[in-house]
Protein backbone atom coordinates (compact mmCIF):
# COMPACT_ATOMS: atom_id res chain seq x y z
CA UNK A 1 0.00 0.00 0.00
CA UNK A 2 1.43 3.52 -0.88
CA UNK A 3 2.05 5.45 2.02
CA UNK A 4 -0.18 8.70 2.25
CA UNK A 5 1.26 11.86 0.77
CA UNK A 6 0.74 15.38 3.07
CA UNK A 7 -1.78 16.42 0.67
CA UNK A 8 -3.95 13.43 0.86
CA UNK A 9 -3.57 13.69 4.69
CA UNK A 10 -4.80 16.77 4.58
CA UNK A 11 -8.02 16.56 2.57
CA UNK A 12 -8.52 12.90 5.10
CA UNK A 13 -8.44 15.78 7.68
CA UNK A 14 -10.74 17.57 6.29
CA UNK A 15 -8.72 20.56 6.05
CA UNK A 16 -9.97 23.60 4.62
CA UNK A 17 -9.05 23.88 0.72
CA UNK A 18 -7.09 27.35 0.91
CA UNK A 19 -5.77 26.33 4.04
CA UNK A 20 -4.38 23.23 2.37
CA UNK A 21 -2.92 24.90 -1.30
CA UNK A 22 -1.12 26.88 1.46
CA UNK A 23 0.70 24.06 3.32
CA UNK A 24 1.17 22.14 0.35
CA UNK A 25 2.80 25.37 -1.27
CA UNK A 26 4.95 25.60 2.20
CA UNK A 27 6.29 22.14 1.91
CA UNK A 28 7.41 22.46 -1.75
CA UNK A 29 9.78 25.43 -0.49
CA UNK A 30 11.62 22.61 1.06
CA UNK A 31 13.49 20.88 -1.44
CA UNK A 32 14.73 24.37 -2.46
CA UNK A 33 16.11 25.51 0.64
CA UNK A 34 17.67 22.10 1.08
CA UNK A 35 19.62 22.31 -2.20
CA UNK A 36 21.25 26.04 -1.76
CA UNK A 37 22.86 24.68 2.26
CA UNK A 38 25.97 23.42 0.12
CA UNK A 39 26.65 26.91 -1.71
CA UNK A 40 25.78 29.69 1.00
CA UNK A 41 27.34 29.10 3.80
CA UNK A 42 29.08 32.34 5.12
CA UNK A 43 27.73 35.15 6.65
CA UNK A 44 25.65 37.91 4.93
CA UNK A 45 27.29 40.43 6.70
CA UNK A 46 24.33 41.89 8.14
CA UNK A 47 22.19 41.63 11.47
CA UNK A 48 18.33 40.85 10.87
CA UNK A 49 16.46 43.33 13.72
CA UNK A 50 17.02 41.42 17.00
CA UNK A 51 20.53 41.93 15.76
CA UNK A 52 21.79 38.56 14.95
CA UNK A 53 24.48 38.28 12.24
CA UNK A 54 22.36 37.14 8.98
CA UNK A 55 23.82 33.54 7.59
CA UNK A 56 23.56 33.97 3.67
CA UNK A 57 21.07 30.55 3.84
CA UNK A 58 18.91 33.17 6.53
CA UNK A 59 18.61 35.46 3.72
CA UNK A 60 18.07 33.10 0.95
CA UNK A 61 15.45 30.70 2.86
CA UNK A 62 13.54 33.99 3.26
CA UNK A 63 13.42 35.30 -0.34
CA UNK A 64 12.35 32.07 -1.55
CA UNK A 65 9.62 31.46 0.83
CA UNK A 66 8.38 34.98 0.86
CA UNK A 67 8.16 35.24 -3.28
CA UNK A 68 5.95 31.75 -3.15
CA UNK A 69 3.47 33.39 -0.56
CA UNK A 70 3.20 36.77 -2.34
CA UNK A 71 1.85 34.29 -5.27
CA UNK A 72 -0.29 32.02 -3.21
CA UNK A 73 -3.36 34.64 -3.05
CA UNK A 74 -3.98 33.10 0.33
CA UNK A 75 -1.39 35.45 2.53
CA UNK A 76 -2.18 39.15 3.78
CA UNK A 77 0.19 39.32 6.08
CA UNK A 78 3.68 37.91 6.40
CA UNK A 79 6.31 38.69 9.23
CA UNK A 80 9.51 36.99 8.93
CA UNK A 81 12.45 37.05 12.00
CA UNK A 82 14.58 38.55 8.88
CA UNK A 83 12.54 41.60 8.15
CA UNK A 84 12.22 44.31 9.70
CA UNK A 85 8.33 45.15 8.77
CA UNK A 86 5.47 42.99 8.66
CA UNK A 87 4.43 42.49 4.92
CA UNK A 88 1.41 43.34 3.58
CA UNK A 89 -0.25 41.63 0.47
CA UNK A 90 -3.37 43.04 -1.01
CA UNK A 91 -5.67 39.45 -1.61
CA UNK A 92 -8.78 39.36 -2.97
CA UNK A 93 -10.22 38.14 0.15
CA UNK A 94 -9.43 38.05 3.73
CA UNK A 95 -5.79 35.54 3.84
CA UNK A 96 -4.10 33.99 6.16
CA UNK A 97 -1.05 36.09 8.67
CA UNK A 98 1.77 33.85 8.43
CA UNK A 99 4.96 34.05 11.18
CA UNK A 100 7.98 32.92 9.47
CA UNK A 101 11.06 31.52 10.99
CA UNK A 102 12.97 30.94 7.46
CA UNK A 103 16.11 29.14 8.81
CA UNK A 104 16.25 28.85 12.68
CA UNK A 105 19.92 27.76 13.61
CA UNK A 106 21.11 28.14 10.67
CA UNK A 107 24.69 29.20 12.35
CA UNK A 108 24.86 25.37 12.33
CA UNK A 109 24.84 24.40 8.59
CA UNK A 110 28.73 25.04 8.33
CA UNK A 111 28.97 22.02 11.16
CA UNK A 112 26.52 19.84 9.54
CA UNK A 113 23.71 20.35 12.53
CA UNK A 114 19.97 20.09 12.20
CA UNK A 115 17.91 23.60 10.98
CA UNK A 116 14.81 24.54 10.89
CA UNK A 117 11.78 26.82 9.11
CA UNK A 118 9.46 27.27 11.51
CA UNK A 119 5.63 28.98 10.54
CA UNK A 120 2.51 29.74 12.19
CA UNK A 121 -0.34 30.51 10.20
CA UNK A 122 -3.10 32.50 11.60
CA UNK A 123 -6.66 33.70 10.65
CA UNK A 124 -7.65 37.15 9.71
CA UNK A 125 -4.44 38.47 8.75
CA UNK A 126 -3.91 38.96 11.78
CA UNK A 127 -0.17 38.18 13.49
CA UNK A 128 -0.28 40.00 16.55
CA UNK A 129 -3.05 38.36 18.47
CA UNK A 130 -2.47 35.21 20.95
CA UNK A 131 -0.89 32.04 19.75
CA UNK A 132 -3.69 30.08 20.98
CA UNK A 133 -5.46 31.50 17.84
CA UNK A 134 -3.10 30.28 15.31
CA UNK A 135 -5.34 27.55 12.78
CA UNK A 136 -2.05 25.64 11.52
CA UNK A 137 1.42 25.59 12.75
CA UNK A 138 4.57 23.75 11.16
CA UNK A 139 7.71 23.40 11.35
CA UNK A 140 10.37 21.71 8.22
CA UNK A 141 13.68 19.91 9.98
CA UNK A 142 16.85 19.25 7.22
CA UNK A 143 18.80 16.27 9.05
CA UNK A 144 19.64 13.17 8.01
CA UNK A 145 16.31 13.26 6.87
CA UNK A 146 14.09 16.24 6.10
CA UNK A 147 11.06 16.15 7.69
CA UNK A 148 7.72 18.08 8.08
CA UNK A 149 5.78 18.16 11.12
CA UNK A 150 1.87 20.58 11.43
CA UNK A 151 -1.58 20.48 13.28
CA UNK A 152 -4.32 21.89 12.30
CA UNK A 153 -5.54 21.28 15.71
CA UNK A 154 -5.62 17.54 14.50
CA UNK A 155 -3.41 16.43 16.30
CA UNK A 156 0.54 15.95 15.35
CA UNK A 157 1.68 14.24 12.45
CA UNK A 158 5.44 14.33 10.81
CA UNK A 159 6.26 13.40 7.47
CA UNK A 160 9.75 12.94 5.22
CA UNK A 161 10.59 14.64 2.24
CA UNK A 162 11.30 11.61 -0.28
CA UNK A 163 14.03 12.41 -3.88
CA UNK A 164 11.29 14.22 -5.17
CA UNK A 165 10.36 16.89 -2.66
CA UNK A 166 7.29 14.69 -1.87
CA UNK A 167 6.19 14.70 1.94
CA UNK A 168 4.76 10.93 3.13
CA UNK A 169 3.47 10.16 6.57
CA UNK A 170 5.92 8.87 8.90
CA UNK A 171 4.47 9.09 11.62
CA UNK A 172 0.70 9.74 12.82
CA UNK A 173 -1.06 11.55 15.75
CA UNK A 174 2.33 11.94 17.96
CA UNK A 175 1.68 12.05 21.81
CA UNK A 176 4.95 13.32 24.14
CA UNK A 177 5.42 10.93 26.67
CA UNK A 178 7.34 11.67 30.13
CA UNK A 179 11.04 11.09 28.55
CA UNK A 180 14.25 12.04 30.60
CA UNK A 181 15.85 14.64 28.62
CA UNK A 182 16.29 18.38 28.79
CA UNK A 183 17.18 21.83 27.07
CA UNK A 184 18.50 24.85 29.02
CA UNK A 185 19.70 27.94 26.93
CA UNK A 186 22.33 30.64 28.11
CA UNK A 187 25.31 30.73 29.65
CA UNK A 188 25.22 29.06 33.40
CA UNK A 189 26.40 32.47 35.26
CA UNK A 190 23.72 34.02 33.82
CA UNK A 191 21.01 31.58 34.98
CA UNK A 192 18.65 32.71 37.85
CA UNK A 193 18.59 30.97 41.09
CA UNK A 194 14.93 29.57 40.40
CA UNK A 195 16.30 27.84 37.18
CA UNK A 196 19.42 26.80 38.30
CA UNK A 197 17.57 25.08 41.10
CA UNK A 198 15.67 23.38 38.85
CA UNK A 199 18.04 21.74 36.60
CA UNK A 200 19.38 20.62 39.32
CA UNK A 201 16.37 18.60 40.22
CA UNK A 202 16.07 17.48 36.93
CA UNK A 203 19.42 16.02 37.11
CA UNK A 204 19.49 14.59 40.02
CA UNK A 205 16.25 12.59 38.98
CA UNK A 206 17.96 11.66 35.99
CA UNK A 207 17.58 13.51 33.11
CA UNK A 208 20.26 13.84 30.33
CA UNK A 209 21.33 16.96 28.42
CA UNK A 210 20.52 17.25 24.94
CA UNK A 211 21.62 20.66 23.34
CA UNK A 212 22.40 21.54 19.79
CA UNK A 213 21.57 25.04 19.83
CA UNK A 214 19.17 24.50 17.16
CA UNK A 215 15.36 25.51 18.73
CA UNK A 216 13.75 23.13 15.87
CA UNK A 217 16.25 20.26 16.27
CA UNK A 218 15.98 20.38 19.95
CA UNK A 219 11.77 20.49 20.56
CA UNK A 220 11.41 17.59 18.00
CA UNK A 221 13.69 15.29 20.29
CA UNK A 222 11.27 16.80 23.40
CA UNK A 223 8.20 15.74 20.95
CA UNK A 224 9.36 12.39 20.17
CA UNK A 225 11.19 11.26 23.29
CA UNK A 226 9.71 13.30 26.09
CA UNK A 227 11.69 15.83 28.52
CA UNK A 228 11.85 19.69 28.66
CA UNK A 229 13.13 22.40 26.69
CA UNK A 230 14.08 25.43 28.42
CA UNK A 231 15.27 29.04 27.59
CA UNK A 232 14.81 30.96 30.48
CA UNK A 233 14.69 34.73 31.53
CA UNK A 234 18.20 35.84 32.45
CA UNK A 235 20.17 37.91 34.93
CA UNK A 236 21.18 40.23 32.06
CA UNK A 237 18.06 39.22 29.52
CA UNK A 238 14.83 39.43 31.48
CA UNK A 239 12.99 37.84 28.45
CA UNK A 240 15.71 35.10 27.51
CA UNK A 241 16.54 34.68 23.69
CA UNK A 242 13.33 33.18 21.65
CA UNK A 243 11.18 35.41 20.13
CA UNK A 244 7.34 35.14 21.06
CA UNK A 245 6.07 35.25 17.42
CA UNK A 246 8.58 33.22 15.47
CA UNK A 247 9.38 30.14 17.45
CA UNK A 248 8.02 30.02 20.57
CA UNK A 249 3.76 30.39 19.94
CA UNK A 250 4.30 27.70 16.35
CA UNK A 251 6.70 25.32 18.53
CA UNK A 252 3.90 25.66 21.77
CA UNK A 253 0.80 25.34 19.49
CA UNK A 254 2.53 22.11 18.51
CA UNK A 255 3.20 20.74 21.54
CA UNK A 256 -0.12 21.36 23.02
CA UNK A 257 -1.44 19.14 20.34
CA UNK A 258 1.26 16.48 21.24
CA UNK A 259 -0.36 16.69 24.48
CA UNK A 260 2.35 19.22 25.71
CA UNK A 261 2.25 22.89 27.22
CA UNK A 262 4.81 25.87 26.91
CA UNK A 263 5.32 28.41 29.98
CA UNK A 264 6.99 31.08 30.54
CA UNK A 265 7.59 29.25 34.05
CA UNK A 266 4.34 31.03 35.46
CA UNK A 267 1.95 31.50 32.75
CA UNK A 268 0.90 30.06 29.24
CA UNK A 269 2.80 31.24 26.86
CA UNK A 270 -0.16 30.84 23.94
CA UNK A 271 -2.02 33.46 26.07
CA UNK A 272 0.07 35.99 25.62
CA UNK A 273 -1.16 38.90 23.70
CA UNK A 274 2.45 39.98 21.35
CA UNK A 275 3.22 44.36 21.90
CA UNK A 276 5.45 43.77 18.73
CA UNK A 277 7.01 41.58 16.38
CA UNK A 278 9.95 41.97 18.53
CA UNK A 279 8.95 40.50 21.76
CA UNK A 280 11.46 37.61 23.55
CA UNK A 281 9.98 35.40 26.22
CA UNK A 282 11.21 33.16 28.76
CA UNK A 283 10.40 29.37 27.40
CA UNK A 284 10.05 25.98 29.09
CA UNK A 285 8.44 23.87 26.15
CA UNK A 286 7.93 19.97 26.75
CA UNK A 287 6.03 17.19 28.57
CA UNK A 288 2.75 18.15 30.43
CA UNK A 289 3.31 16.89 33.81
CA UNK A 290 7.24 18.32 33.79
CA UNK A 291 5.79 22.13 32.90
CA UNK A 292 3.55 21.33 35.37
CA UNK A 293 6.25 21.31 38.36
CA UNK A 294 8.41 23.62 36.93
CA UNK A 295 5.27 26.15 37.09
CA UNK A 296 5.24 24.46 40.59
CA UNK A 297 8.80 25.17 41.18
CA UNK A 298 8.93 28.57 39.92
CA UNK A 299 6.24 29.72 42.31
CA UNK A 300 7.30 28.23 45.57
CA UNK A 301 11.26 28.60 44.83
CA UNK A 302 12.54 31.62 47.10
CA UNK A 303 13.15 34.65 44.64
CA UNK A 304 16.06 35.93 43.51
CA UNK A 305 18.01 38.55 44.99
CA UNK A 306 17.27 40.88 42.07
CA UNK A 307 13.50 40.14 42.12
CA UNK A 308 13.53 40.71 45.52
CA UNK A 309 14.71 44.41 44.98
CA UNK A 310 12.03 44.98 42.68
CA UNK A 311 9.36 43.59 45.09
CA UNK A 312 10.09 45.49 47.49
CA UNK A 313 10.54 48.81 45.57
CA UNK A 314 7.19 48.07 44.23
CA UNK A 315 5.37 46.57 47.25
CA UNK A 316 4.54 43.46 44.99
CA UNK A 317 2.88 41.09 46.65
CA UNK A 318 5.49 38.33 46.85
CA UNK A 319 3.50 34.93 46.13
CA UNK A 320 2.51 35.42 43.25
CA UNK A 321 5.60 37.42 41.91
CA UNK A 322 6.03 36.91 38.10
CA UNK A 323 9.12 37.89 36.32
CA UNK A 324 7.57 40.85 34.25
CA UNK A 325 7.90 39.55 30.24
CA UNK A 326 8.53 42.84 27.85
CA UNK A 327 9.61 45.37 30.69
CA UNK A 328 13.24 45.29 31.33
CA UNK A 329 14.64 45.58 34.92
CA UNK A 330 17.73 47.22 33.69
P1 LIG B 1 22.42 29.97 22.00
C1 LIG B 1 19.17 29.84 17.16
O1 LIG B 1 19.92 31.05 17.01
C2 LIG B 1 18.19 30.06 18.31
O2 LIG B 1 17.32 31.11 18.01
C3 LIG B 1 17.42 28.77 18.61
O3 LIG B 1 17.24 27.97 17.48
C4 LIG B 1 18.29 28.07 19.64
O4 LIG B 1 17.54 27.27 20.56
C5 LIG B 1 18.97 29.24 20.37
O5 LIG B 1 18.92 30.36 19.50
C6 LIG B 1 20.42 28.93 20.67
O6 LIG B 1 20.92 30.02 21.41
O7 LIG B 1 22.43 31.11 23.00
O8 LIG B 1 22.58 28.61 22.67
O9 LIG B 1 23.33 30.14 20.83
Amino acid sequence: MTAINLEQHLTDNNCDEQLKDLIILLSRQAPKIKSVFAHNQDSAGTLNTHGDEQAELDKVADEIIINALRESNHVKTIASEEQSDIIEIITPYEGYGITLDPLDGSSLISVNLSVGTIIGIYPNGNILQEGKNMVASMYILYGPLTILVYTIKNGVHEFVMDENGEFTILRENITMPQGNIYSSGGLKKDHKEKHSKFIEKLENDGHKLRYSGSFVADFHQILRYGGIFSYPSLKNNENGKLRLLFEANPIGFIAKQAGGEISTGFKDILDIIPKSIEDKVPLYVGNKNKIKNLEEHMKKEKIDEKDKEIIEENHINSTNYEVPIYESKQ
